[in-house]
């Protein structure tokens, strides 16, 4: 039986690493073969594509290009890590996916969204997340989340921007989920961990029942 894709979003320090690490885990204390994984990444040529991306080394060529580099690691990590661990029945837990693409490059890089759907079309194909968290929290606090987790080292291409831009991008996002409500729970991330991640849990266990595979295979035993 195919596995269950889990994708987390949001913004910058929303907590979306720890978040998906931590349901990982409680899945696979569930007994649940689960693969957690992220974007840009998650293979290894996608990988060396984060690299050049996250160095900023394809911000002179505009939004357009980096849309296209997104979607070119995309496409290899759908190809060589998702799709193979879906088949073997693992459930995928990925750190961004491709909401990343339409929000970043598509709202506040302004990229034609028919241009984002074609990309989309071509590195994902017909593969869609069976549930995603928008984890939100003010502009403030994510910044502040993610300069602490930076340890003085200088901020990415995308941390460097200016407020006003994180401020559009938690708009967008929540927007983004207001249109897909079967697919997108928004979670209030600004709790402690351990809150937010019953959030979360609440949340998956309504949604995708993950222990009721494993409740009935016992039953059956
Ligand atoms: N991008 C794009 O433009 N287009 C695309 O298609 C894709 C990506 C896929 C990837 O960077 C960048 O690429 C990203 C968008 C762009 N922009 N940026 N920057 P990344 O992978 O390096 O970083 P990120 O995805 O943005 O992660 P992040 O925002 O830096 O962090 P996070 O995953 O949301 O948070 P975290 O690492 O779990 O937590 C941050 C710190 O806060 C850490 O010290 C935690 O211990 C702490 N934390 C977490 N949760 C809490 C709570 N609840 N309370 C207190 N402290 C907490």
């Amino acid at each position: 039986m195919r596995g269950k894709f889990i994708t987390f979003e949001g913004g910058e320090g929303t907590g979306k690493s720890t978040q998906a690490a931590m349901l990982a885990m409680r899945l696979e204390a569930l007994g649940l073969s689960v693969l957690l994984t992220r974007e840009p990444g998650g293979s290894p040529g996608a990988e060396i594509i984060r690299h050049v991306l996250l160095s900023g080394a394809a911000k002179p060529f505009g939004p357009e290009a980096e849309a296209m580099l997104f979607a070119a690691a995309r496409d290899d990590h759908v190809r060589c890590t998702i799709l193979p661990a879906l088949a073997e029945g693992k459930w995928v837990v990925c750190d961004r996916f491709a909401d990343s693409t339409r929000v970043y490059q598509g709202t506040l890089g302004a990229v034609d969204p028919r241009f984002i759907k074609a990309l989309e079309r071509v590195s994902v194909g017909d593969l869609a997340p069976d549930l995603t968290f928008v984890l939100d929290v003010p502009v403030a606090l994510g910044l502040k989340r993610a300069a602490l987790r930076r340890e003085g080292a200088s901020p990415d291409r995308f941390e460097a921007e200016q407020i006003e831009f994180h401020e559009k991008l938690r708009e967008a996002y929540l927007a983004l989920a207001a249109a897909e409500p079967d697919r997108c729970v928004v979670v209030d991330a600004s709790a402690g961990k351990e809150a937010v991640a019953k959030r979360v849990w609440d949340a998956a266990n309504s949604r995708l029942k993950p222990a009721g595979p494993r409740l009935l295979e016992n039953l059956a035993s």
